[in-house]
């Protein structure tokens, strides 16, 4: 109807003008690289009720976030972070650069995890609750003992932990919960806290 689409184009006015001012005015590969990593915080906010297990799990849903963090992960991440891009309206850390190896670790880590979880969708939130509304306590209890097993012993990003062989083989809620610790792990070492 008319009026619904009226709202339609208000709200998307808004939302443009509110990410405009988020992004302090950023132009080029900076707006660029600011509007993937926007499009993947969507992307987790969209399927994060599915695998906390709050609604039922949806393996397509599962495989639509993994096409969106493996879009903008990887080296479409990285090459929109050129040397010498830092500086405001970025809050890119300058150990983006000074650090570059760590930094692309972390962006392949990424890449890696997205891979997974597509050819993993069909897993379901954990192995035991299978996917289930009703395996959602047992899905939340997996995951956790899942993560406390995969990574428990080792450092934050170990190269034995991206064999993607191994990855597909984990639950999806596992695979989300690495991915989002992925994100947090690479803005906390290179990203200036916002605002
Ligand atoms: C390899 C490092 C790395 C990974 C992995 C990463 N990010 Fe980022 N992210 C950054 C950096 C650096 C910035 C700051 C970019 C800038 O301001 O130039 C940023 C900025 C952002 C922003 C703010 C964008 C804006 O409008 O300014 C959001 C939202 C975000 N990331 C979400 C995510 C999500 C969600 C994930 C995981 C699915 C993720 N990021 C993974 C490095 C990373
Ligand atoms: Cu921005």
């Amino acid at each position: 109807m008319m009026k619904s689409t009226k709202f339609g184009l208000a709200l998307a006015a808004t939302l443009t003008a509110s990410l405009a001012l988020a992004h302090g005015g950023a132009t080029g590969i900076v707006k660029e690289r600011m509007d993937g990593m926007v499009a993947m915080q969507k992307a987790v906010k969209t399927v994060t009720p599915i695998m906390r297990g709050q609604v039922d799990y949806d393996a397509e849903a599962a495989r639509a976030f993994a096409t969106s963090v493996v879009a903008h992960s990887g080296e479409a991440m990285t090459e929109l972070f050129p040397e010498g891009s830092g500086g405001k309206p970025s809050e890119a850390k300058d150990q983006v650069w000074s650090d570059w190896e760590g930094f692309e670790k972390l962006a392949m880590d990424l890449e890696i995890l997205g891979q997974a979880l597509f050819e993993a969708a069909d897993n379901g939130l954990s192995h035991q609750g299978g996917s289930g509304g009703n395996g959602s306590m047992m899905g939340g209890g997996t995951m956790m003992s899942g993560q406390s097993a995969m990574g428990g012993m080792m450092g934050q990003s170990d190269m034995n932990m991206m064999d993607l062989e191994m990855l597909v083989s984990m639950p999806a809620g596992a695979l989300f919960t690495r991915i989002s610790q992925t994100c947090s792990a690479c803005h906390t070492k290179y990203r200036a806290e916002s605002n």
